[in-house]
């Protein structure tokens, strides 16, 4: 696609474990040169413009593009950052060509139109802000808010995040910003995240009737080995993974809740049972 129907997308890579990018580049329908190369809503796709991973360039002329967007396209371009963002020592323990990650984050955010937090490190920290989080790691929701940057931010959770929630999340966007009501308390949009996985669980009937699998490998529900989906919202039950082939629970793996804000510590150890009072007092301590 080309011309006015393009939006700019920046895809900023801090510190995360790249998954969220590959999670996207296994992306079946659409799949990654459609997404790139077609429109993703009627009339309107995306142009990427700077994806480290993705592209050719490197090094200065690479940055000195990523540094020219806010200037040439203040206000049109969609932001999405992937990983978290170290902010101690001042940004240190996380730079991008000798500037730290928290810095290019911000002014890559304050002229953007939006930013899509990909990711449960982006989103809130995910894995690298687990205690005692000395990088003082941080979701680019509080980055932002911490710099006092009022553009609007979408979550898009996960760990990584499944490639057609990132895809529908931008079609969204790509329409329009939603309003507050499109998003949940946890910033993502209800209509890709509503529903916990316990509600549409294949395993739910032997969760109703008591009968619980006694060790990995065995039939029953999964609650007993730790499983989170009774916390967890996500849509994973009716999407699957990898083209729809399979996904946590029905490859015999509890759910450990990577979409959830304070994951993963809230969720710790991930192979010990939860109750709903014991979920609720980590949720709280979290916060
Ligand atoms: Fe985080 Fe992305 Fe988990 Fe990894 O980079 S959401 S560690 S799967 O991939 O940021
Ligand atoms: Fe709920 Fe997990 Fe059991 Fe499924 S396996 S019914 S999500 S506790």
């Amino acid at each position: 696609m080309s011309g006015a129907n393009t939006r700019t997308v920046v895809w900023f890579q801090a510190g995360g474990c790249t998954g969220c990018s590959i999670s996207l580049m296994n992306a079946d329908y659409p799949d990654l040169a459609n997404l790139l190369l077609d429109e993703v809503v009627p009339g309107k796709g995306i142009a990427l413009k700077f994806h480290a991973t993705l592209m050719g360039p490197t090094g200065r002329p690479a940055l000195e593009a990523l540094e020219r967007i806010p200037e040439k396209e203040a206000g049109e371009y969609l932001l999405v950052v992937e990983g978290a963002i170290p902010t101690a020592a001042g940004g240190r323990f996380g730079m991008v060509g000798e500037v730290p990650m928290a810095q290019r984050a911000a002014s890559l955010a304050r002229r953007a139109q939006a930013v899509l937090a990909l990711g449960t490190c982006a989103s809130y920290g995910g894995i690298p802000a687990g205690v005692p989080n000395p990088a003082g790691c941080v979701g680019v929701g509080e980055l932002l808010r911490r710099e006092g940057i009022q553009v609007p931010v979408v979550n898009v959770p996960g760990c990584p995040p499944h490639p057609r929630w990132f895809v529908e999340t931008a079609a969204r966007v790509l329409l329009g910003l939603p309003g507050p009501e499109e998003l949940d308390e946890a910033g993502r949009l209800k209509a890709v995240y509503r529903g916990l996985i316990h509600e549409s669980c294949p395993r739910r009937p032997d969760f109703d009737v008591g009968r619980f699998a006694p060790s990995f490998g065995e039939e029953g529900c999964l609650y007993e080995l730790g499983c989170k989906g009774p916390f967890t919202e996500s849509q994973c039950p009716q999407r699957g993974w990898n083209g729809g082939v399979s996904w946590c629970i029905a490859a015999g793996h509890p759910c450990i809740g990577c979409t959830e804000p304070d994951f993963l510590d809230r969720f710790s150890p991930l192979f010990r049972k939860l109750s709903l009072e014991e979920e609720q007092q980590a949720y709280r301590r979290a916060r």
